[in-house]
């Protein structure tokens, strides 16, 4: 028995020192230490020993075991740190190839504006107000003195939901502007009011200039003594701003919207620079704001005393703003999201619009 130790304990060690690979030592430690390895049979055989012989063989097989144990341990260590020389000497990282590109996205043209817009009316003293683009008929349409059977109601231009989901007798639509914003926005706060709404809204259109969502900005101003020349300051003040010239001129033309009374349609004037209109000058005029004072109807419906608050308001596109200044020419290429086009109108999301930079720096 002593000899049969001995004896394999010496073939072990041989197989451990002869193993040149990691899985060439495992199959020697299964052989040996494994549920039908060689020493865990022995180990098995101290069961049915006599208490003398176990005295005596004992130390002997669990010394088999502990050599045999620190052995592939040893070896592993040794088989390891060889593999990993091995590795060090033959991979290296080359520092002087090129770095790959690292794909970079840009502010989209609509938020880019929308965020210039803010910074200029926070100047003024408005604040963003933000609300929900699933409206119910009554803050999108009866607040705003739309009357029952006017067009903007139909089927066909406005996006309706089922009639199941209509809530407390008001249909449910996605808003086709932005003035319900106004609308909860004068239920819910105490005037003065000054305040920009600008979003998403949807509008059952769809060509080459009208897309079915689209962005709109909305202004609402709710003071005591407010009158239209505040209006015209506001917009002129805005515009300069906006398009970054002191020689925007307004023209202010009467028009006719259900919210306001008066109401009036804001042009800009153009001039013509190597075949292109650029914004500045009167050579010729262009429509960019729908405005006028708040219809008394409207102040009232959102339970203020028109004859203590007046106010004006006004809206415009956003997408269209966007196109102006900084010159794309199809509408729809704003929602395609195609990155060549992205890469090129995109901003740099660090360009962060400042008033003393210029908002379009
Ligand atoms: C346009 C014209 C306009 C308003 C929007 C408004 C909102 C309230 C009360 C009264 Cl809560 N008016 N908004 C007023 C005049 C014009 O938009 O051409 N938009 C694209």
């Amino acid at each position: 028995m002593m000899t049969d130790i001995a004896t394999l304990q010496t073939e072990l060690m041989a197989a451990i020192d002869s193993a040149d690979t990691l899985d060439a030592l495992d199959a020697v430690r299964i052989s040996a230490l494994g549920k039908q390895g060689s020493v865990s049979a022995l180990l098995k055989t101290m069961g049915a020993m006599s208490p003398d012989e176990r005295q005596t063989q004992g130390p002997i097989i669990n010394g088999l075991r502990e050599s045999v144990t620190a052995g592939l341990a040893a070896k592993k260590a040794a088989l390891e740190t060889a593999e990993l020389n091995r590795r060090l000497a033959s991979e290296y990282v080359d520092m002087t190839l090129p770095a790959p590109e690292t794909p970079r996205g840009t502010v989209h043209p609509v938020s880019q504006v929308m965020d210039e817009l803010a910074e200029i009316f926070a100047d003024m003293g408005f604040a963003v107000a933000e609300g929900r683009e699933i409206e119910d008929d009554w803050h999108n349409f009866t607040a705003l003195n739309i009357p029952e059977t006017h067009p903007a109601r139909a089927m066909h231009d406005t996006f309706y939901f089922p009639d199941e989901m209509a809530r407390e007798g008001s249909k449910m639509l996605l808003r086709t502007h932005t003035s319900p914003v106004q609308i909860r926005t004068m239920t819910s706060q105490e005037p003065p009011i000054r305040i920009i709404a600008p979003g998403r809204v949807y509008r059952s259109d769809s060509d080459a200039t009208h897309t079915p969502m689209f962005h709109q900005i909305e202004g609402l101003v709710i003071d005591k003594g407010i009158h239209l020349g505040h209006l015209k300051w506001t917009l002129e003040t805005f515009l300069k701003a906006y398009f970054e010239r002191e020689d925007v001129v307004l023209r202010l033309r009467p028009s006719y919207f259900p919210f306001t009374e008066p109401s009036v349609e804001v042009d800009v004037g153009y001039s013509m620079v190597n075949g292109k209109r650029v914004i500045g000058g009167s050579e010729g005029w262009m429509e960019v704001l729908g405005s006028g004072m708040v219809h008394r109807k409207v102040i009232e419906a959102c339970g203020l005393d028109p004859d203590i608050w007046q106010g004006f308001a006004f809206g415009t596109g956003v997408d269209r703003l966007a196109m102006l200044k900084y010159g794309m020419d199809d509408l729809r290429a704003f929602f395609d999201g195609d990155n060549r086009w992205l890469q090129h109108y995109g901003f740099d999301a660090l360009d962060v619009p400042t008033l003393s930079g210029g908002v379009g720096a």
